[in-house]
């Protein structure tokens, strides 16, 4: 086999036969129809069409319009030859205004998806909450509230009982750290709030919601039903040894926060600021057992590690070697020579192997997914018509041998899903950002797979890491 030069001749680094290889994408992100099939406004519609939020004022109301071509890329998903396909379901198509009744058509949208996928053979891995809170929800105070957990339960339930004979894995949240942190603390996502201690509320309440959820769903699935959650978890390295312990700090902030109240019950207070932590008043008697239920998996984030040197005085001054961090004692460093991807996002694939080695040394038992992890590159249509995103092909390859390595010593880790099946709306960022296997012309919705398409199909027709040779 070959893609544009490079030999794919298989390699010894096969994984199990039943690794299932996906897929991802997120409502918000590819379907557009905004206005369509009774969907209510959510967050990221008032927060994109406020001016000065997303770049150059891209909004999702059109996006890759995946509502409208619903046949269309079940068959070239089909096509790629993947086995599963992890999508999002909008909150508010099927509760528009996030509570009471449900809207037939919004549910219906996804009866037809899931139908579509199992008539491909594809499995349905459908995630609750990727960041489309509906408009009402935030308007009476959004996640630092802890009714919005609540209403998050129903809403589980319901979709649990309109999908459950079709989809046999769920995920409740997609990175509750990005919500909190993103929406609430910074501001730079939907909602746009800069309010620490409203992201601290928000953390607990995400984290709230997951559990409620989770019980909600067990009530209404089988027993064969998989629910789990999906983080965003890095690793953080050290410039010095005396920057260990503050890289220590950032990774607990960003991970720990969420891993500890999950897989144990507490928050990890000591290491972690207080500020990122929610105050004792907000935690009721039953929540943290609530929240560290049980989980069937464990969904994986990753795109990139993150290098942490201590601040000095001189840094202010120095912007373009050193990022000024959020943290007040870090800055982060991109290490000289370090590839990084379109969103300056350093190329790093042993990180992902360090990540999967940590979790699996934590939680033994619990299986893993990668639900996410891929790179944006400045793709385009070349005058052949072609995408050669080579650079892509590097990053999948490298990232895939790293999680062979991972499930060679013992980890236990199911699949692997690439984000993202298409070109789409990527956030703050609009359409400039391109992380899909499948590039998306958004002014004629043209879809022309990319070179990294070719190598996916092939690497799962192998169901093993390539070789490069050429
Ligand atoms: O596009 C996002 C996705 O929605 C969540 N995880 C990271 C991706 C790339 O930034």
């Amino acid at each position: 086999m070959s893609v544009d030069g490079f030999s794919t001749a298989t390699s010894r680094r096969r994984f199990p036969d039943d690794f299932l290889w996906g897929v991802a994408t997120a409502a918000y992100q590819v379907e557009g129809g905004a206005g369509q099939g009774g969907r209510g406004p959510s967050i990221w519609d008032t927060f994109s069409h406020t001016p000065g939020k997303v770049r150059r004022g891209d909004t999702g109301d059109i996006a890759c319009d995946a509502y409208n071509r619903l046949d269309s890329d079940l068959d070239l998903l089909a096509s790629l030859g993947v086995r599963a396909y992890r999508f999002s379901i909008a909150w508010p198509r099927i509760q528009p205004v996030g509570s009471g009744s449900v809207n037939a058509e919004g549910l219906d949208y996804y009866k037809r998806l899931v139908a579509g996928l199992r008539e491909r053979d594809i499995e349905p891995l459908a995630t609750l909450y990727h960041w489309d809170l509906p408009q009402p929800l935030e308007d009476a105070g959004g996640w630092p509230l802890r009714e919005t957990a609540e209403r998050f339960a129903e809403y589980a339930a319901i979709v649990a009982r309109g999908l459950g004979d079709g989809v046999s894995r769920w995920i409740t949240v997609n990175e509750p750290f990005v919500v909190a942190n993103h929406g609430y603390r910074t501001g730079v996502h939907a909602p746009g709030r800069a309010d620490e201690a409203a992201a601290a509320a928000a953390t607990h309440h995400l984290l709230l919601g997951h559990g409620l959820a989770v019980q909600a769903m067990r009530a209404e699935l089988d027993a064969e039903s998989q629910v789990g959650v999906t983080l965003d978890l890095t690793v953080v390295r050290a410039t010095t040894d005396q920057a260990k312990a503050v890289a220590e700090e950032i990774e607990a902030e960003s991970n720990n926060v969420f891993l500890d109240p999950l897989l144990v019950g507490t928050y990890p207070a000591g290491i972690v600021r207080a500020s990122l932590l929610p105050s004792p008043e907000l935690i009721m008697d039953r929540d943290m057992a609530v929240i560290s239920a049980p989980i069937d998996f464990l969904g994986v984030n990753y795109y990139a590690p993150r290098t942490v040197g201590l601040r000095d005085e001189n840094d202010e001054l120095r912007r373009g070697e050193v990022r000024i961090s959020d943290h007040p004692g870090a800055v982060t460093v991109t290490g000289e020579g370090v590839a990084s991807t379109a969103v300056g996002w350093p190329i790093d694939a042993s990180g992902l192997y360090d990540l999967l080695v940590q979790l699996h040394g934590r939680a033994p038992d619990l299986p893993l997914y990668i639900t996410e992890n891929g790179m944006a590159a400045e793709d385009y249509v070349d005058p052949e018509g072609s995408v050669r995103d080579y650079e892509r092909i590097s990053y999948l390859r490298d990232h895939l041998a790293a999680a062979a390595r991972a499930i060679e010593i013992g980890v236990d880790l199911r699949g692997y899903f690439c984000w993202s099946f298409l070109d789409n709306f990527e956030w703050a960022e609009g359409y400039q950002k391109r992380f899909g296997l499948v590039y998306v012309d958004f002014g004629t919705q043209r879809r022309t797979p990319k070179a990294s398409a070719d190598f996916y199909r092939q690497m799962i027709a192998a169901n093993a890491v390539p070789a490069v040779t050429g």
